[in-house]
């Protein structure tokens, strides 16, 4: 018999064979739900297990956001020190991202003494380049708490919508930052502020507007709809930055007479990405600074904080020289809503990723926010009803079943051992051209950053080898019995091998029951075009992969959600 040539050349695409990843730094604030992994983590996961696959040297850095106001208003209330507060939040995100599969690595902090060394030689270089200038301002300040209230130290009432008990820089009920609070209170004691004057330090972000403008232009990487409206922004005047605080917890500014004052958290958390990687890079005995110049840098983000990720980022880098270069991608997606409606923990209209992962595997979310994850803005939406079909007709109906039909197949009829073939009639040798086909086929989508329609291919694939395996009806022991059973088997590696980076459990369950050794591995997207599984070879124990989602189950799971109505 005669195979088709099996290399395959990934020379295409992948060009450069360095990556970093980052996704956008979880306030080290409160427990990861499911809003938090859909946009950003899951899909930088995903991708960042691709590149591995395809040889790329790719690192997936991340850290905690530990500094700024609301992280300390709320070590205060639970009369913890920051740092401890932090710590806290630090070791449960990590261990909740583990759960879930998400591979940092490595994942530190911004309270780091690398990161608060890293952001004061960058905030002395932009002061040295003369992008820095001081000016005072009128604060509100706490006389019984000695101490200014910037942001959501100060809560009152929305000029706008009137709803009390709003943060002075934001109003939830409405959504409009307020210009002027009506009757402010400290919401520390409750006492009402007074206005105090006090110098904080700017950073002249109107000087990078046509560097930035020409920067976003030539990247040919980044989105065109997020492009246009931030080439918006810049258009209608982008204004300076007021880039510190008077509050205790945050990097010192390294500056005589600023005594007291930290730097503003969103100065020094995209900072982390960069003294993340160094940190980590540096340990490993690479020159960090090196690899992050000659790398893909990837950011990956939601759309809440495009402004800080297009604007202020790419500036402070432009504005020390370009020391550390720019982002090449800065995957920009939607929020989850969650059976339609907006995420709110007040209302407990969330779920805790911990909360989720007690209920279905890791693979089950990782499939289902998969599949409905656009790249682009758009809102992606967790619907319980939407979750249950997929699973149970997608992803067990189709992809579960084709492999166990396979597997169990060869294991009951032919004791497991993988018989000899014939020759290929014309349904073989288009089952045999599919092998070929899928890592360019998934790979161009994935290299696209098109996560969903790659899982859709895949599922394509399984569809098709279902079909054929129907088509060729080997139970009935007929001509053509062992070459069906030759190509499922090999097709069911294939999948292992193109599912891993979406759903790395079931993918290396998967290729243990094949019987082959060791891991689903790094630098082996390309194998899976082959025909890995020779004749003679034997499989290990088969078992079904998953277990159905249950109606009754997800009913209970949906009273969960929301205010309980009495
Ligand atoms: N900690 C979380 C957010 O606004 C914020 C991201 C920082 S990325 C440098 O989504
Ligand atoms: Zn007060």
């Amino acid at each position: 018999v005669k195979l088709l040539n099996s290399t395959f050349l990934l020379e295409n695409y992948l060009m450069n064979k360095r990556a970093i990843i980052t996704s956008a730094l979880p306030y080290a604030n409160g427990e990861i739900h499911l809003g938090h992994v859909a946009s950003t983590y899951l899909p930088a996961d995903v991708t960042t297990r691709f590149l591995k696959q395809n040889g790329v040297e790719a690192y997936y850095v991340c850290a905690s956001d530990d500094f700024g106001t609301p992280i300390l208003i709320q070590s205060e209330k639970q009369g913890k020190t920051p740092a401890d507060y932090v710590a806290h939040w630090n070791k449960r995100d990590y261990e909740d991202f583990s759960a879930f599969n998400i591979d940092f690595d490595y994942f530190y902090n911004t309270s780091s003494s690398e990161n608060i060394a890293f952001v004061q030689d960058v905030f002395t270089k932009l002061n040295d380049a003369g992008h820095i200038y001081q000016k005072e301002i009128i604060q509100f300040y706490c006389n019984n708490d000695k101490k200014f209230l910037p942001d959501r130290y100060v809560t009152g009432i929305c000029p706008h919508c009137k709803a009390k008990d709003q943060y002075s820089d934001l109003c939830e009920s409405c959504g409009r930052v307020p210009e002027e609070i009506i009757d402010p209170k400290c919401s520390l004691c409750g006492t009402p502020p007074t206005k105090e004057k006090t110098t904080h330090y700017f950073f002249k972000l109107k000087n990078f507007a046509d560097s930035l403008s020409k920067w976003l232009e030539e990247n040919e990487h980044l989105q065109k709809d997020v492009k246009k409206y931030v080439q918006n922004w810049i258009k209608s005047g982008l204004i300076d930055w007021d880039i510190t605080r008077d509050i205790s917890w945050g990097v010192p500014v390294p500056l005589d007479g600023a005594e007291g004052k930290v730097f503003y958290g969103w100065f020094d958390n995209h900072l982390a990405y960069i003294s993340t990687a160094l940190k980590f890079l540096n340990d490993k005995g690479i020159d960090g600074k090196e690899f992050w110049n000659s790398a893909d840098i990837y950011h990956f983000i939601g759309k809440d904080i495009v402004y800080h990720h297009f604007l202020f980022l790419p500036a402070m880098r432009l504005g020390i020289n370009s020391e550390y270069k720019l982002p090449n991608y800065i995957p920009t997606r939607g929020h989850l809503t969650l059976e339609g409606k907006k995420l709110s923990k007040s209302r407990n209209w969330y779920i805790g990723l911990k909360q989720f992962l007690g209920y279905y595997p890791a693979d089950y979310l990782r499939y289902y926010l998969i599949s409905i994850n656009p790249y682009s803005q758009d809102d992606l939406n967790f619907d319980w009803d939407d979750f249950t079909t997929r699973i149970n007709s997608e992803l067990i109906g189709n992809f579960g079943n084709f492999v166990n039909r396979a597997l169990g197949f060869t294991k009951k009829v032919f004791d497991g051992k993988i018989p000899e073939i014939e020759s290929f009639d014309e349904h073989d040798m288009e089952a045999e051209q599919k092998i070929k086909n899928l890592a360019t086929d998934v790979g161009q989508l994935m290299e696209q950053n098109h996560i969903d329609r790659a899982l859709k291919k895949i599922m394509e694939f399984s569809s098709f080898y279902n079909q054929y395996f129907q088509h060729k009806e080997p139970w009935k022991k007929g001509p053509g019995t062992v070459n069906c059973v030759f190509l499922s088997v090999n097709a069911v590696r294939t999948l292992a091998i193109a599912i891993s980076s979406f759903m790395p459990e079931s993918a290396q369950k998967i290729w243990n029951q094949l019987g082959l050794n060791g891991k689903v591995n790094d630098n082996m997207w390309g194998e899976m075009s082959e025909l890995g599984i020779s004749s003679g070879h034997d499989l290990g124990e088969a078992s079904p992969l998953f277990v159905r989602v249950d109606a009754d189950d997800v009913t209970k799971y949906k009273k969960q959600l929301g205010p309980s109505e009495k």
